[in-house]
């Protein structure tokens, strides 16, 4: 195996290290395991001879300063879901810093500023409604309303990002220098591994609408109050998920989704809940579908209000992208010219990129999951097909920021 493969498989336990939360997979932003893995991602950037820096929001850069002003950054997300693995965003942060320091050690400096980005809060991984905070703030896209957004303890994120020693500056946009972006990531699906090819060249990314619907009522003695004098927002909250259920199932080719979260308060078995709050996830190529989505949502608000009332947020609004064609085109190039397997494809699942693509150049590579499971402990990447995906991303690297 050759050095520098063997330096990510390691540098991936040691990341894997700092996401233990008690007995939970969980590095969620702005906490004591980031702080962690901040950490070491700093080392390995300070080992790899890059500058390090912070942003006002807390994303982690390690810069290797070029000849000319224009600069090309690659990374990840450095968060992970509760109950997550260790390879999605990791993988595409330790693939970026190896490669980086690896031609920066052989080509010395380059020609373009290149910037390794461990970029924070992609998951929504402690502010539910918060899609995209990291890569949002690169692109200024951070609103005064995005920073009051609470996590479960009700501590609102710009409290949390002051107290994890960020927000010591206002705000800015950073993507003006960037020329391009480019994330190596797990697939976190079965496309590549059904096909048994080494990587993906991603041309495309679901759009994304979520956000969360508050169903209020009145608290009340679970034994004592009859059924007809009750203001119970449960079954309101279950006949909205049934129905939003069964109109996504008329579209099940185009769309998926979902609702991951439900939070009744207080949340006593008997008690009868004075608030529910659930979440949704509605994902699709078709931007007319999400539209479409905003409306059932809508109408379900209106057609369910009662003495329960229903209150619809819609926190993140991300169109469908597509992803730099010159770039998929250099890839393929450099995919063939490595003898590697892939295909072209849109992705499923949502990424900074996402957010990038809308204001910088921007490609992104897959490598295959194992059995397609991701948002899972048991996610999982072969050590040769990371070592693809690797090689393509150096490549890919070397012809932006040195040739
Ligand atoms: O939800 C997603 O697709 C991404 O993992 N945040
Ligand atoms: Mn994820
Ligand atoms: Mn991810």
């Amino acid at each position: 195996m050759n050095k520098e493969l063997a330096w990510i498989l390691n540098a991936i336990e040691a990341a894997g290290e700092t996401g233990m939360k008690e007995d939970v997979y969980w590095r969620a932003t702005y906490t004591a395991q980031d702080a962690a893995v901040v950490e070491l991602l700093q080392s390995y950037m300070e080992e790899g001879g890059m500058t390090v820096s912070f942003d006002a929001a807390g994303n982690l850069f390690g810069t290797i300063s070029g000849t000319e002003a224009e600069g090309i950054m690659a990374g990840s997300h450095r968060d992970t879901v509760r109950q997550g693995g260790k390879y999605d965003g990791m993988l595409g942060i330790l693939t970026a810093l190896r490669a980086a320091a690896s031609l920066y050690e052989r080509y010395g400096r380059p020609r373009r500023t290149l910037k390794i980005a461990a970029i924070c809060e992609e998951e929504s991984s402690r502010f539910t409604t918060s899609n995209y905070i990291g890569s949002s703030h690169i692109c200024g896209l951070v609103t005064e309303e995005m920073l009051q957004v609470t996590d479960d303890e009700g501590i609102p994120m710009e409290t949390a990002m002051k107290e994890a020693g960020y927000l010591q500056e206002p705000l800015r946009r950073e993507c003006e220098e960037l020329s391009h972006f480019v994330e190596l990531h797990i697939e976190q699906g079965g496309v590549l591994e059904a096909a048994q090819l080494q990587t993906g060249i991603v041309t495309s990314i679901v759009g994304l609408y979520s956000g969360e619907v508050t169903f209020t009522g009145q608290q009340n003695h679970a034994g004592t109050t009859p059924m007809y004098l009750r203001q119970d927002p449960m079954p309101v909250c279950a006949d909205f998920i049934c129905k939003l259920q069964a109109w996504a199932m008329q579209y099940q080719q185009e769309l998926v989704c979902t609702v991951g979260k439900i939070v009744a308060e207080p949340g006593n078995a008997n008690v009868i809940a004075e608030k529910v709050t659930c979440t949704f996830d509605i994902r699709s190529e078709n931007l007319q579908r999400l539209e479409e989505a905003e409306a059932i949502l809508q109408r379900l608000t209106e057609a369910l209000q009662g003495t329960v009332s229903v209150a619809l947020h819609i926190a993140c609004q991300e169109p469908p992208v597509q992803l730099d064609a010159d770039g998929v085109q250099t890839l393929e190039r450099l995919a063939t010219a490595r003898g590697l397997s892939y295909r072209k494809m849109a992705s499923g699942a949502g990424h900074d990129s996402q957010v990038i693509s809308q204001h910088v150049k921007t490609n992104m590579i897959f490598v295959p999951s194992v059995s397609g499971i991701s948002h899972n402990p048991n996610e999982y990447t072969k050590p040769a097909d990371i070592e693809a995906g690797y090689l393509l991303l150096k490549d890919y690297l070397k012809e932006l920021a040195w040739n």
